[in-house]
Protein backbone atom coordinates (compact mmCIF):
# COMPACT_ATOMS: atom_id res chain seq x y z
CA UNK A 1 0.00 0.00 0.00
CA UNK A 2 3.04 2.11 -0.60
CA UNK A 3 1.99 3.82 -3.10
CA UNK A 4 -1.33 5.66 -3.29
CA UNK A 5 -0.74 8.11 -5.95
CA UNK A 6 0.17 4.89 -7.84
CA UNK A 7 -3.11 3.34 -7.51
CA UNK A 8 -4.79 6.44 -8.90
CA UNK A 9 -2.79 6.38 -11.65
CA UNK A 10 -3.39 2.58 -12.28
CA UNK A 11 -7.07 2.75 -12.16
CA UNK A 12 -6.53 6.01 -14.74
CA UNK A 13 -4.75 3.97 -17.12
CA UNK A 14 -7.68 1.27 -17.03
CA UNK A 15 -10.46 3.99 -17.39
CA UNK A 16 -8.42 5.94 -19.90
CA UNK A 17 -10.67 9.01 -19.07
CA UNK A 18 -8.99 11.59 -16.06
CA UNK A 19 -5.82 13.61 -15.63
CA UNK A 20 -2.94 11.28 -14.13
CA UNK A 21 -1.55 13.47 -11.32
CA UNK A 22 1.96 11.49 -11.17
CA UNK A 23 4.67 12.79 -9.47
CA UNK A 24 7.90 12.72 -11.57
CA UNK A 25 10.31 9.44 -11.40
CA UNK A 26 8.07 7.19 -9.53
CA UNK A 27 7.72 3.37 -10.35
CA UNK A 28 5.43 2.50 -12.96
CA UNK A 29 2.17 1.74 -12.18
CA UNK A 30 1.67 -2.13 -12.16
CA UNK A 31 -0.66 -4.86 -11.30
CA UNK A 32 0.69 -6.19 -8.01
CA UNK A 33 -0.08 -2.76 -6.73
CA UNK A 34 -3.61 -2.99 -7.84
CA UNK A 35 -3.69 -6.60 -6.25
CA UNK A 36 -2.15 -5.51 -2.91
CA UNK A 37 -4.58 -2.82 -2.60
CA UNK A 38 -7.81 -5.27 -3.75
CA UNK A 39 -5.95 -7.24 -0.73
CA UNK A 40 -6.58 -4.03 1.91
CA UNK A 41 -8.85 -4.45 4.70
CA UNK A 42 -10.70 -1.77 3.68
CA UNK A 43 -14.50 -2.27 2.12
CA UNK A 44 -15.22 -0.81 -1.27
CA UNK A 45 -17.17 2.28 -2.35
CA UNK A 46 -18.22 1.98 -5.43
CA UNK A 47 -18.80 5.00 -7.20
CA UNK A 48 -21.98 5.76 -9.13
CA UNK A 49 -22.61 6.44 -12.87
CA UNK A 50 -21.23 5.57 -16.01
CA UNK A 51 -21.04 1.55 -15.89
CA UNK A 52 -17.80 1.48 -17.84
CA UNK A 53 -16.00 3.43 -15.39
CA UNK A 54 -17.36 2.36 -11.86
CA UNK A 55 -15.65 -0.91 -12.47
CA UNK A 56 -12.57 0.89 -12.20
CA UNK A 57 -12.94 3.84 -9.84
CA UNK A 58 -12.88 2.88 -6.07
CA UNK A 59 -12.63 4.43 -2.83
CA UNK A 60 -11.41 2.56 0.22
CA UNK A 61 -12.84 3.37 3.67
CA UNK A 62 -12.19 1.47 6.76
CA UNK A 63 -13.98 -1.45 7.68
CA UNK A 64 -14.71 -0.62 10.68
CA UNK A 65 -17.65 1.86 11.01
CA UNK A 66 -17.34 5.16 13.00
CA UNK A 67 -19.04 5.85 15.96
CA UNK A 68 -19.25 2.15 17.53
CA UNK A 69 -18.87 3.91 20.94
CA UNK A 70 -20.34 6.38 22.88
CA UNK A 71 -18.97 9.48 21.74
CA UNK A 72 -17.99 12.80 24.08
CA UNK A 73 -18.65 16.00 22.34
CA UNK A 74 -16.18 17.50 20.32
CA UNK A 75 -13.79 19.97 21.86
CA UNK A 76 -14.60 18.29 25.54
CA UNK A 77 -11.51 17.56 27.42
CA UNK A 78 -9.54 20.86 25.24
CA UNK A 79 -9.88 24.45 27.04
CA UNK A 80 -11.06 25.79 24.44
CA UNK A 81 -14.40 23.14 24.44
CA UNK A 82 -16.40 24.27 21.57
CA UNK A 83 -20.53 24.67 21.26
CA UNK A 84 -22.10 21.47 21.61
CA UNK A 85 -24.80 23.15 18.84
CA UNK A 86 -22.43 25.07 16.39
CA UNK A 87 -19.64 22.56 17.13
CA UNK A 88 -18.10 20.64 13.77
CA UNK A 89 -17.95 17.15 14.78
CA UNK A 90 -16.47 15.62 11.58
CA UNK A 91 -13.42 16.32 10.04
CA UNK A 92 -11.46 15.35 6.80
CA UNK A 93 -7.93 15.58 7.35
CA UNK A 94 -6.15 15.49 3.47
CA UNK A 95 -2.77 14.73 3.72
CA UNK A 96 -3.31 13.13 7.11
CA UNK A 97 -0.24 11.02 6.97
CA UNK A 98 1.76 13.50 6.80
CA UNK A 99 3.75 15.26 9.53
CA UNK A 100 1.48 17.60 10.31
CA UNK A 101 -1.73 16.44 9.24
CA UNK A 102 -0.93 12.85 11.50
CA UNK A 103 -0.46 14.95 14.76
CA UNK A 104 -3.37 16.75 13.78
CA UNK A 105 -5.64 13.48 13.30
CA UNK A 106 -4.63 12.25 16.48
CA UNK A 107 -4.94 15.69 18.66
CA UNK A 108 -8.52 15.93 16.81
CA UNK A 109 -9.69 12.37 17.58
CA UNK A 110 -8.57 12.82 21.27
CA UNK A 111 -11.06 15.80 21.40
CA UNK A 112 -13.88 13.48 20.13
CA UNK A 113 -13.77 14.72 16.67
CA UNK A 114 -14.83 12.42 14.17
CA UNK A 115 -11.95 12.14 11.45
CA UNK A 116 -11.03 10.69 8.68
CA UNK A 117 -7.73 10.61 6.81
CA UNK A 118 -7.29 11.48 3.32
CA UNK A 119 -4.17 10.60 1.85
CA UNK A 120 -2.30 9.38 -1.35
CA UNK A 121 0.58 8.06 0.82
CA UNK A 122 2.87 10.02 -2.38
CA UNK A 123 5.28 11.68 0.85
CA UNK A 124 6.03 8.00 1.19
CA UNK A 125 7.15 7.58 -2.35
CA UNK A 126 9.28 10.74 -2.20
CA UNK A 127 11.22 9.31 -0.08
CA UNK A 128 11.73 6.26 -2.24
CA UNK A 129 12.47 8.26 -4.97
CA UNK A 130 14.87 10.49 -3.57
CA UNK A 131 16.34 7.46 -1.50
CA UNK A 132 15.81 9.57 1.43
CA UNK A 133 14.17 8.45 5.17
CA UNK A 134 12.78 9.90 8.15
CA UNK A 135 14.75 10.07 11.39
CA UNK A 136 11.83 8.46 13.20
CA UNK A 137 11.05 4.75 12.08
CA UNK A 138 7.55 5.51 11.09
CA UNK A 139 4.48 3.11 10.92
CA UNK A 140 2.02 2.39 7.77
CA UNK A 141 -1.08 4.41 7.83
CA UNK A 142 -2.75 1.34 8.53
CA UNK A 143 -0.96 -0.38 11.71
CA UNK A 144 -0.73 3.90 12.97
CA UNK A 145 -4.89 3.97 12.53
CA UNK A 146 -5.13 0.46 14.17
CA UNK A 147 -2.54 1.11 16.82
CA UNK A 148 -4.62 4.15 17.97
CA UNK A 149 -8.21 2.60 17.94
CA UNK A 150 -6.70 -0.17 20.36
CA UNK A 151 -4.82 2.41 22.72
CA UNK A 152 -7.52 4.58 22.17
CA UNK A 153 -10.85 2.97 21.19
CA UNK A 154 -10.94 5.50 18.69
CA UNK A 155 -11.81 4.83 15.11
CA UNK A 156 -9.92 7.12 12.16
CA UNK A 157 -11.28 6.77 8.57
CA UNK A 158 -9.22 6.33 5.87
CA UNK A 159 -9.15 6.94 1.96
CA UNK A 160 -6.30 6.23 0.34
CA UNK A 161 -6.19 8.36 -2.89
CA UNK A 162 -5.68 11.15 -4.65
CA UNK A 163 -7.68 14.76 -4.45
CA UNK A 164 -6.23 15.66 -7.90
CA UNK A 165 -8.95 12.77 -9.03
CA UNK A 166 -12.22 14.80 -8.52
CA UNK A 167 -13.82 11.66 -8.29
CA UNK A 168 -12.08 9.83 -5.87
CA UNK A 169 -12.88 13.11 -3.99
CA UNK A 170 -16.16 13.42 -4.48
CA UNK A 171 -16.51 9.79 -2.88
CA UNK A 172 -14.52 10.67 -0.31
CA UNK A 173 -16.73 13.61 0.56
CA UNK A 174 -20.21 11.86 0.03
CA UNK A 175 -19.18 9.04 1.63
CA UNK A 176 -17.81 11.18 5.07
CA UNK A 177 -19.83 14.15 4.88
CA UNK A 178 -17.32 16.68 6.57
CA UNK A 179 -18.32 19.58 8.72
CA UNK A 180 -14.73 20.72 8.42
CA UNK A 181 -11.80 19.93 5.81
CA UNK A 182 -7.99 20.29 7.05
CA UNK A 183 -6.30 20.63 3.91
CA UNK A 184 -2.35 19.49 4.14
CA UNK A 185 -2.32 17.68 1.20
CA UNK A 186 0.28 19.20 -0.57
CA UNK A 187 3.90 18.68 -2.21
CA UNK A 188 5.31 21.03 0.63
CA UNK A 189 9.26 20.96 0.20
CA UNK A 190 10.48 24.98 -1.43
CA UNK A 191 13.85 22.37 -2.62
CA UNK A 192 11.96 19.90 -4.08
CA UNK A 193 9.98 22.52 -6.03
CA UNK A 194 13.51 23.35 -7.38
CA UNK A 195 14.82 20.24 -8.63
CA UNK A 196 13.59 20.82 -12.49
CA UNK A 197 10.82 21.46 -14.38
CA UNK A 198 8.89 18.46 -13.68
CA UNK A 199 8.86 18.75 -10.05
CA UNK A 200 8.19 22.04 -10.57
CA UNK A 201 5.43 21.62 -12.61
CA UNK A 202 4.38 18.46 -10.35
CA UNK A 203 4.34 20.63 -7.28
CA UNK A 204 1.82 23.44 -9.03
CA UNK A 205 -0.25 21.26 -10.62
CA UNK A 206 -0.71 18.28 -7.26
CA UNK A 207 -1.32 22.06 -5.15
CA UNK A 208 -3.27 24.02 -7.43
CA UNK A 209 -5.47 21.40 -8.82
CA UNK A 210 -5.94 19.25 -5.56
CA UNK A 211 -6.91 22.72 -3.92
CA UNK A 212 -9.56 23.46 -6.67
CA UNK A 213 -11.32 20.51 -6.03
CA UNK A 214 -11.43 20.36 -2.79
CA UNK A 215 -13.35 23.98 -3.25
CA UNK A 216 -15.45 21.93 -6.12
CA UNK A 217 -16.21 19.26 -3.91
CA UNK A 218 -17.15 21.97 -0.96
CA UNK A 219 -19.01 23.75 -3.33
CA UNK A 220 -21.08 20.18 -4.98
CA UNK A 221 -21.49 18.24 -1.61
CA UNK A 222 -21.25 20.28 1.43
CA UNK A 223 -21.62 24.01 0.81
CA UNK A 224 -21.56 25.03 5.14
CA UNK A 225 -18.07 22.11 4.90
CA UNK A 226 -15.32 24.94 6.58
CA UNK A 227 -12.46 24.95 4.60
CA UNK A 228 -9.18 25.09 6.88
CA UNK A 229 -6.22 25.08 4.34
CA UNK A 230 -2.54 25.21 5.24
CA UNK A 231 -0.90 28.08 3.35
CA UNK A 232 2.43 29.75 4.39
CA UNK A 233 4.44 32.62 6.15
CA UNK A 234 6.86 32.17 2.77
CA UNK A 235 3.68 34.02 0.74
CA UNK A 236 4.80 37.47 1.62
CA UNK A 237 8.03 36.29 0.97
CA UNK A 238 10.56 39.68 3.26
CA UNK A 239 9.34 43.42 2.05
CA UNK A 240 11.01 46.25 4.13
CA UNK A 241 7.71 46.71 5.76
CA UNK A 242 5.57 45.11 8.62
CA UNK A 243 3.74 41.88 7.53
CA UNK A 244 0.15 41.90 8.16
CA UNK A 245 -2.33 39.09 8.67
CA UNK A 246 -3.54 38.36 5.30
CA UNK A 247 -4.46 42.23 4.28
CA UNK A 248 -3.22 45.58 4.31
CA UNK A 249 -5.23 49.16 4.30
CA UNK A 250 -3.59 51.26 1.36
CA UNK A 251 -4.12 54.78 0.75
CA UNK A 252 -3.21 55.48 -3.00
CA UNK A 253 -4.04 58.98 -4.91
CA UNK A 254 -6.41 60.11 -2.21
CA UNK A 255 -8.63 56.74 -1.98
CA UNK A 256 -8.24 53.80 0.46
CA UNK A 257 -8.77 50.37 0.58
CA UNK A 258 -8.11 46.94 1.88
CA UNK A 259 -6.29 44.50 -0.06
CA UNK A 260 -4.79 41.63 0.02
CA UNK A 261 -0.95 42.02 1.43
CA UNK A 262 1.54 41.78 -1.40
CA UNK A 263 3.21 38.23 -2.64
CA UNK A 264 6.51 37.39 -2.99
CA UNK A 265 6.60 33.92 -2.58
CA UNK A 266 10.64 32.70 -3.60
CA UNK A 267 9.92 29.04 -4.83
CA UNK A 268 7.57 27.54 -6.98
CA UNK A 269 6.34 25.76 -4.23
CA UNK A 270 5.55 28.67 -2.44
CA UNK A 271 3.94 30.15 -5.44
CA UNK A 272 2.03 27.16 -5.51
CA UNK A 273 0.55 28.51 -2.10
CA UNK A 274 0.14 32.09 -3.55
CA UNK A 275 -2.44 30.34 -6.35
CA UNK A 276 -4.17 28.37 -3.75
CA UNK A 277 -4.76 31.70 -1.73
CA UNK A 278 -6.50 33.28 -4.59
CA UNK A 279 -8.59 30.49 -5.49
CA UNK A 280 -9.70 30.46 -2.17
CA UNK A 281 -10.67 33.85 -2.25
CA UNK A 282 -12.43 34.21 -5.26
CA UNK A 283 -14.31 31.17 -4.52
CA UNK A 284 -15.29 32.17 -1.10
CA UNK A 285 -16.73 35.64 -2.72
CA UNK A 286 -18.33 34.26 -5.83
CA UNK A 287 -19.82 30.82 -4.26
CA UNK A 288 -19.85 31.77 -0.27
CA UNK A 289 -17.41 29.22 0.83
CA UNK A 290 -16.31 29.64 4.54
CA UNK A 291 -12.37 29.21 4.41
CA UNK A 292 -9.57 29.58 6.79
CA UNK A 293 -5.77 30.27 4.97
CA UNK A 294 -3.79 29.43 7.60
CA UNK A 295 0.13 31.07 6.93
CA UNK A 296 1.95 29.05 8.86
CA UNK A 297 5.56 29.38 10.10
CA UNK A 298 8.16 26.93 9.71
CA UNK A 299 6.69 23.99 12.12
CA UNK A 300 10.03 22.25 14.15
CA UNK A 301 9.51 19.47 16.81
CA UNK A 302 8.66 15.66 16.79
CA UNK A 303 6.28 14.78 19.73
CA UNK A 304 2.78 15.66 20.82
CA UNK A 305 0.98 14.72 23.12
CA UNK A 306 -0.92 12.15 21.31
CA UNK A 307 2.04 10.79 18.97
CA UNK A 308 4.00 10.24 22.07
CA UNK A 309 1.46 7.42 23.16
CA UNK A 310 3.47 4.72 21.44
CA UNK A 311 6.04 3.99 18.79
CA UNK A 312 3.62 2.68 16.25
CA UNK A 313 1.99 6.39 16.47
CA UNK A 314 5.44 8.61 15.89
CA UNK A 315 5.39 11.27 13.93
CA UNK A 316 8.10 11.09 11.07
CA UNK A 317 11.58 14.07 11.37
CA UNK A 318 13.23 15.10 8.57
CA UNK A 319 16.58 16.05 8.50
CA UNK A 320 17.35 15.79 4.71
CA UNK A 321 18.58 18.90 2.54
CA UNK A 322 14.77 18.55 0.53
CA UNK A 323 12.43 18.08 3.08
CA UNK A 324 13.90 18.66 6.62
CA UNK A 325 13.39 22.01 7.66
CA UNK A 326 15.93 24.80 9.45
CA UNK A 327 15.62 23.60 13.46
CA UNK A 328 14.63 20.14 12.57
CA UNK A 329 17.88 19.81 10.54
CA UNK A 330 20.16 21.39 12.91
CA UNK A 331 19.09 19.17 16.07
CA UNK A 332 19.81 15.91 13.86
CA UNK A 333 23.15 17.60 12.79
CA UNK A 334 24.20 18.50 16.18
CA UNK A 335 23.63 14.91 17.01
CA UNK A 336 25.80 13.23 14.59
CA UNK A 337 28.20 15.87 14.46
CA UNK A 338 27.66 17.49 11.35
CA UNK A 339 28.59 20.97 11.59
CA UNK A 340 25.43 23.21 11.73
CA UNK A 341 24.53 24.23 7.47
CA UNK A 342 23.70 28.32 7.84
CA UNK A 343 23.14 28.82 4.05
CA UNK A 344 24.32 32.23 3.39
CA UNK A 345 24.89 35.14 5.88
CA UNK A 346 22.25 33.45 8.06
CA UNK A 347 20.56 36.75 8.66
CA UNK A 348 17.43 34.97 7.01
CA UNK A 349 14.35 35.32 9.59
CA UNK A 350 11.67 33.37 9.46
CA UNK A 351 8.36 32.78 12.11
CA UNK A 352 8.54 29.11 13.54
CA UNK A 353 6.00 27.01 15.81
CA UNK A 354 6.52 23.76 17.89
CA UNK A 355 4.54 20.88 16.20
CA UNK A 356 2.18 21.15 19.53
CA UNK A 357 0.94 24.63 18.70
CA UNK A 358 0.17 23.91 14.91
CA UNK A 359 -2.34 20.60 16.16
CA UNK A 360 -3.69 23.83 18.78
CA UNK A 361 -3.87 26.48 16.10
CA UNK A 362 -5.76 23.79 13.78
CA UNK A 363 -8.20 23.20 16.27
CA UNK A 364 -8.85 26.55 17.40
CA UNK A 365 -9.80 27.31 13.59
CA UNK A 366 -11.88 24.80 13.53
CA UNK A 367 -13.93 25.18 16.90
CA UNK A 368 -14.60 28.93 15.71
CA UNK A 369 -15.26 28.39 11.92
CA UNK A 370 -15.38 31.39 9.50
CA UNK A 371 -18.60 32.83 8.38
CA UNK A 372 -20.34 31.75 4.57
CA UNK A 373 -18.48 33.84 2.09
CA UNK A 374 -15.68 35.06 4.74
CA UNK A 375 -12.26 34.53 3.90
CA UNK A 376 -9.78 34.55 6.96
CA UNK A 377 -6.34 34.36 7.04
CA UNK A 378 -4.54 33.95 10.53
CA UNK A 379 -0.43 34.25 10.34
CA UNK A 380 0.32 30.60 12.60
CA UNK A 381 3.55 30.69 14.14
CA UNK A 382 4.42 31.95 17.31
CA UNK A 383 8.14 33.12 17.54
CA UNK A 384 10.93 34.44 15.00
CA UNK A 385 14.13 33.35 14.25
CA UNK A 386 16.80 34.22 11.76
CA UNK A 387 18.91 31.26 10.85
CA UNK A 388 21.84 32.47 13.09
CA UNK A 389 20.02 32.86 16.27
CA UNK A 390 18.28 29.32 15.87
CA UNK A 391 22.25 28.00 15.38
CA UNK A 392 23.38 29.97 18.39
CA UNK A 393 20.58 28.46 20.64
CA UNK A 394 21.41 24.88 19.21
CA UNK A 395 25.03 25.35 20.29
CA UNK A 396 24.32 26.56 23.43
CA UNK A 397 21.96 23.19 24.14
CA UNK A 398 23.93 20.48 22.49
CA UNK A 399 27.27 21.51 24.77
CA UNK A 400 24.88 21.35 28.08
CA UNK A 401 24.57 17.43 26.67
CA UNK A 402 28.28 16.99 26.01
CA UNK A 403 27.94 17.87 21.95
CA UNK A 404 30.61 19.17 20.39
CA UNK A 405 28.48 22.17 18.23
CA UNK A 406 30.49 23.86 15.18
CA UNK A 407 28.41 25.73 12.46
CA UNK A 408 29.71 26.06 8.64
CA UNK A 409 28.93 29.26 6.54
CA UNK A 410 27.14 26.98 3.52
CA UNK A 411 27.19 28.83 0.03
CA UNK A 412 23.70 29.88 -0.45
CA UNK A 413 21.45 27.30 -2.36
CA UNK A 414 18.67 29.72 -2.63
CA UNK A 415 17.54 32.92 -4.18
CA UNK A 416 16.80 34.80 -0.80
CA UNK A 417 17.67 37.91 1.11
CA UNK A 418 20.38 36.89 3.86
CA UNK A 419 19.91 40.15 5.79
CA UNK A 420 16.52 41.70 5.97
CA UNK A 421 13.93 43.65 8.21
CA UNK A 422 11.06 41.07 9.28
CA UNK A 423 8.05 41.74 11.75
CA UNK A 424 4.84 39.38 10.85
CA UNK A 425 2.07 40.60 13.00
CA UNK A 426 -0.06 37.18 14.52
CA UNK A 427 -2.10 38.02 16.89
CA UNK A 428 -5.63 36.49 15.71
CA UNK A 429 -4.93 32.52 16.50
CA UNK A 430 -3.68 34.63 20.09
CA UNK A 431 -6.87 35.81 20.10
CA UNK A 432 -9.05 32.88 19.83
CA UNK A 433 -6.94 31.35 23.02
CA UNK A 434 -3.85 29.81 21.56
CA UNK A 435 -1.09 29.31 24.58
CA UNK A 436 1.73 28.93 22.38
CA UNK A 437 4.73 26.54 23.86
CA UNK A 438 7.40 28.83 23.12
CA UNK A 439 11.05 27.77 21.71
CA UNK A 440 12.66 26.71 25.67
CA UNK A 441 15.94 24.85 26.85
CA UNK A 442 14.00 22.12 27.73
CA UNK A 443 12.36 21.46 24.28
CA UNK A 444 15.76 22.04 22.70
CA UNK A 445 16.86 19.24 25.25
CA UNK A 446 14.32 16.81 24.24
CA UNK A 447 14.56 17.28 20.38
CA UNK A 448 18.28 16.65 20.61
CA UNK A 449 18.26 13.50 22.78
CA UNK A 450 15.49 12.22 20.60
CA UNK A 451 17.98 12.83 17.30
CA UNK A 452 20.66 11.18 19.61
CA UNK A 453 18.64 8.16 20.35
CA UNK A 454 18.00 7.75 16.42
CA UNK A 455 21.29 9.28 15.21
CA UNK A 456 22.64 5.84 13.74
CA UNK A 457 19.22 6.32 11.38
CA UNK A 458 20.92 9.31 10.16
CA UNK A 459 22.33 9.09 6.25
CA UNK A 460 25.38 12.20 6.05
CA UNK A 461 25.06 11.92 2.67
CA UNK A 462 21.78 13.88 2.78
CA UNK A 463 22.79 16.57 5.01
CA UNK A 464 24.52 18.83 2.34
CA UNK A 465 22.07 21.08 -0.24
CA UNK A 466 21.66 19.21 -3.68
CA UNK A 467 18.69 21.31 -5.24
CA UNK A 468 19.98 24.86 -6.58
CA UNK A 469 17.60 27.43 -7.35
CA UNK A 470 19.54 28.71 -10.05
CA UNK A 471 20.41 25.85 -11.83
CA UNK A 472 16.96 24.36 -11.96
CA UNK A 473 16.98 22.93 -15.52
CA UNK A 474 13.72 21.84 -18.25
CA UNK A 475 15.88 18.60 -17.99
CA UNK A 476 14.98 15.25 -15.36
CA UNK A 477 17.49 15.59 -12.55
CA UNK A 478 18.56 12.34 -11.35
CA UNK A 479 19.34 12.14 -7.75
CA UNK A 480 22.23 10.43 -6.71
CA UNK A 481 22.47 7.71 -4.85
P1 LIG B 1 4.06 16.36 4.48
O1 LIG B 1 4.68 16.23 3.14
O2 LIG B 1 4.68 15.64 5.63
O3 LIG B 1 2.52 15.93 4.41
C1 LIG B 1 1.70 16.19 3.30
C2 LIG B 1 0.80 14.98 3.11
O4 LIG B 1 -0.08 15.23 2.01
C3 LIG B 1 1.59 13.71 2.78
O5 LIG B 1 1.18 12.65 3.61
C4 LIG B 1 1.24 13.44 1.32
O6 LIG B 1 1.24 12.06 1.01
C5 LIG B 1 -0.14 14.08 1.19
N1 LIG B 1 -0.47 14.54 -0.17
C6 LIG B 1 0.26 15.32 -1.00
N2 LIG B 1 -0.37 15.50 -2.17
C7 LIG B 1 -1.54 14.81 -2.08
C8 LIG B 1 -2.62 14.60 -2.99
N3 LIG B 1 -2.62 15.10 -4.21
N4 LIG B 1 -3.67 13.83 -2.58
C9 LIG B 1 -3.68 13.29 -1.34
N5 LIG B 1 -2.69 13.46 -0.45
C10 LIG B 1 -1.62 14.22 -0.82
O7 LIG B 1 3.96 17.93 4.78
P2 LIG B 1 3.76 18.67 6.19
O8 LIG B 1 5.07 19.12 6.66
O9 LIG B 1 2.88 17.88 7.06
O10 LIG B 1 2.97 19.96 5.69
C11 LIG B 1 1.55 19.92 5.62
C12 LIG B 1 1.04 21.24 5.08
O11 LIG B 1 1.46 22.30 5.92
C13 LIG B 1 1.56 21.56 3.68
O12 LIG B 1 0.52 22.14 2.92
C14 LIG B 1 2.65 22.57 3.93
O13 LIG B 1 2.78 23.43 2.84
C15 LIG B 1 2.15 23.29 5.16
N6 LIG B 1 3.27 23.82 5.97
C16 LIG B 1 4.21 22.98 6.50
C17 LIG B 1 5.25 23.53 7.26
C18 LIG B 1 6.35 22.68 7.85
O14 LIG B 1 7.29 23.24 8.42
N7 LIG B 1 6.27 21.36 7.78
C19 LIG B 1 5.30 24.91 7.48
C20 LIG B 1 4.31 25.73 6.93
C21 LIG B 1 3.29 25.18 6.17
N1 LIG C 1 18.17 27.19 5.99
C1 LIG C 1 19.51 27.19 6.35
N2 LIG C 1 20.10 26.00 6.55
C2 LIG C 1 19.46 24.81 6.43
C3 LIG C 1 18.10 24.81 6.08
C4 LIG C 1 17.49 26.02 5.86
O1 LIG C 1 20.11 28.26 6.49
O2 LIG C 1 20.10 23.75 6.62
C5 LIG C 1 17.46 28.46 5.78
C6 LIG C 1 16.81 28.61 4.40
O3 LIG C 1 17.73 29.13 3.46
C7 LIG C 1 15.66 29.55 4.71
C8 LIG C 1 15.28 29.21 6.15
O4 LIG C 1 16.39 28.51 6.70
O5 LIG C 1 16.07 30.86 4.67
C9 LIG C 1 14.03 28.33 6.26
O6 LIG C 1 14.22 27.18 5.44
P1 LIG C 1 13.46 25.80 5.74
O7 LIG C 1 14.03 24.77 4.83
O8 LIG C 1 13.44 25.54 7.19
O9 LIG C 1 11.97 26.19 5.36
P2 LIG C 1 11.27 26.50 3.97
O10 LIG C 1 12.02 26.01 2.81
O11 LIG C 1 10.89 27.95 3.96
O12 LIG C 1 9.96 25.63 4.05
C10 LIG C 1 9.37 25.17 5.27
C11 LIG C 1 8.38 24.08 4.89
C12 LIG C 1 7.29 24.69 4.00
C13 LIG C 1 6.68 25.88 4.70
C14 LIG C 1 7.73 26.91 5.11
C15 LIG C 1 7.16 28.00 5.99
O13 LIG C 1 9.05 23.03 4.21
O14 LIG C 1 6.31 23.70 3.74
O15 LIG C 1 5.76 26.49 3.85
O16 LIG C 1 8.72 26.23 5.92
S1 LIG C 1 7.89 29.56 5.68
O17 LIG C 1 9.35 29.41 5.76
O18 LIG C 1 7.37 30.48 6.63
O19 LIG C 1 7.54 29.92 4.31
Amino acid sequence: MENAALVSCSLNLLSGSRSCNKPPSLLTPSASVSLQVSQSPFRKIHLNGDKRLRKYHTVYAMAVSMGQETRAQPGSGSDNGSDEASSPKKVMVIGGDGYCGWATSLHLSNKNYEVAVVDNLVRRSFDHQLGLDSLTPIASIHNRIRRWKSLMGKDIGLYVGDICDFEFLSEAFKSFEPDAVVHFGEQRSAPYSMIDRSRAVYTQHNNVIGTLNVLFAIKEFGEDCHLVKLGTMGEYGTPNIDIEEGFITITHNGRIDTLPYPKQASSFYHLSKVHDSHNIAFTCKAWGIRATDLNQGVVYGVKTEETAMHEELYNRLDYDAVFGTALNRFCVQAAVGHPLTVYGKGGQTRGYLDIRDTVQCIELAIANPAQRGEFRVFNQFTEQFSVNELAALVTKAGKKLGLDVRTVSVPNPRVEAEEHYYNAKHTKLAELGLEPHLLSDSLLDSLLNFAVQYKDRVDSKQIMPSVSWRKTGAKPKTVPA
